[in-house]
């Protein structure tokens, strides 16, 4: 399926990385369960939404509006994780917290391009995430001193 989004104009730091902002969605304030979707290229593959940051936006905002583009659900972001780099891709994305409070149907990327959604365990979507996207994962490392998908100290 070919990507469209015809409106969006990318944006770039002073290094020449391209800017991007992501969600990490949570089903709640446990952090147990997240949600991915799947790739736009590759529908098999499950990845982190996110995506270009806008010119006229903050990390914020695009961060909440590709995860309603590409996943279909708005919330409360708690926090932000950080800033990851891609030094493959050139890219360096900001990563937000996001407890999910709605899940809309028939989101804008669904219709345009098929894009699905799924709720993972925290140890199933890491596991996805490695297959595909290894980047992504440390996303997942710095959620709430998890290590393995496990609290610090349990199991
Ligand atoms: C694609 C590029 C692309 C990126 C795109 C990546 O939103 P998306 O799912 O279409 O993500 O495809 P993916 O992750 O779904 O497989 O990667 P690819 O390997 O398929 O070329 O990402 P990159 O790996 O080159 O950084 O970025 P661009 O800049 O080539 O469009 O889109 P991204 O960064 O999420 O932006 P947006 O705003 O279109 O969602
Ligand atoms: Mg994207």
């Amino acid at each position: 399926m070919v990507k469209e989004k015809p409106n969006s104009v990318r944006t770039y730091d002073e290094d020449g990385f391209k800017r991007r902002a992501a969600c990490l969605c949570f089903k709640d304030e446990t952090e147990q369960e997240l949600m991915l979707i799947t790739s736009s290229k590759e529908p098999e593959r499950w990845i982190v939404p996110g995506g270009g940051i806008e010119p006229t936006e903050d990390s914020l905002f695009a961060a909440q509006r590709e995860a309603l583009e590409e996943a279909g659900v708005k919330g409360v972001v708690s926090r932000e994780l950080g800033v990851f780099e891609n030094c493959d891709r050139k890219t360096r994305t900001h990563v937000f917290v996001l407890i999910v409070t709605e899940a809309v149907e028939d989101w804008e990327e669904a219709i345009s391009m098929g894009r699905q959604r799924k709720w993972f365990s925290f140890a199933d979507a890491k596991a996805q995430l490695a297959l595909h996207k290894p980047v992504q994962t440390s996303y997942l490392d710095l959620v709430n001193g998890k290590i393995n998908g496990k609290k610090d100290g349990v199991g």
